[in-house]
């Protein structure tokens, strides 16, 4: 089997060792990293994605193969991040409140800190409030909000609002990503950005950053 095939295995397997061994492989092998992502461990996930909605895999096992792509990615982040140039901005990005996906949060946050953004991540489940916090103690020139799920998809609409109700919105450049969410929902919610994927976010914060 071809070492991309192997990976993606892995992943719906939920092989961490494996999939370590792997990734370092394909790295050896002058891989690089953003494609032992979108080659190998993205169709994993995507198999593993259509499986859970299906039925046919449940949240144990889901959560092991989002350990598997954690692994892979803690090695293959820091790459993405060494290609780091002059600084492109600073981005806080979290999951709103009630939402535990990190994944493609995190997958953003890497992306980003390789384009030259310094990040800082707020993890999940990040309340409406420790967004306003941590915009008024870090100030970053963005926000970056992911919502994976079609409930917490309203959170970024009250997020925003709380911003606004501390008076800070307008001191920060607004992103918001996720699956359910569309360009129509951003801009409906008075966001300043959206983008489908971590490739399209680069773009988005290059362009937020010096607008
Ligand atoms: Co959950 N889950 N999950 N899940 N999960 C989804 C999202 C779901 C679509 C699966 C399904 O039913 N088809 C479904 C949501 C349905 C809906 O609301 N429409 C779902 C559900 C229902 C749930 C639970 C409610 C299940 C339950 O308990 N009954 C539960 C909710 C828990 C909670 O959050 N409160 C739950 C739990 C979990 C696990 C914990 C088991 C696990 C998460 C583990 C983790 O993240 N550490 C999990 C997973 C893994 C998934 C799927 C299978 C994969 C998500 C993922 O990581 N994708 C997912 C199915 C799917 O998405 N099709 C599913 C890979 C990742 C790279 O892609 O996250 O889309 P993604 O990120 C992309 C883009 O969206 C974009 O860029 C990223 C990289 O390209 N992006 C941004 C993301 N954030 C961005 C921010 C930006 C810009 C772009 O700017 C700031």
């Amino acid at each position: 089997m071809e070492l991309m095939e192997q990976l993606s295995t892995a992943v719906i397997e939920g092989k961490i060792e494996e999939i370590v061994l792997l990734t370092r492989e394909a790295l050896e092998q002058g891989q690089p990293p953003i494609e032992i992502i979108d080659e190998g461990l993205m169709p994993g996930m995507n198999y593993v994605a259509v499986q859970f909605k299906n039925g046919e895999m449940f949240i144990p096992e889901v959560l092991i193969t989002a350990r598997a792509m954690q692994a892979a990615m803690a090695i293959l982040g820091p790459l993405l991040s060494s290609t780091k140039s002059a600084m492109a901005g600073t981005v806080l990005i979290g999951t709103v409140k009630g939402d535990l996906h990190s994944i493609g949060k995190n997958m953003v946050a890497m992306m980003l800190g390789g384009a030259g953004f310094e990040v800082r991540d707020l993890g999940t489940d990040v309340t409406p409030e420790a967004f306003v916090e941590a915009v008024r103690r870090d100030k970053p020139d963005i926000v970056g909000m992911s919502a994976l799920l079609t409930t917490t998809m309203l959170m970024l609409r009250e997020t925003i609002a709380a911003l606004v109700e501390a008076g800070i919105r307008d001191s920060v450049k607004i992103m918001v990503g996720g699956s359910p969410v569309t360009a129509d929902f951003a801009a409906e919610i008075g966001a300043d950005g959206y983008a489908p994927n971590a490739g399209a976010a680069i773009d988005v914060a290059k362009s937020l950053a010096t607008a």
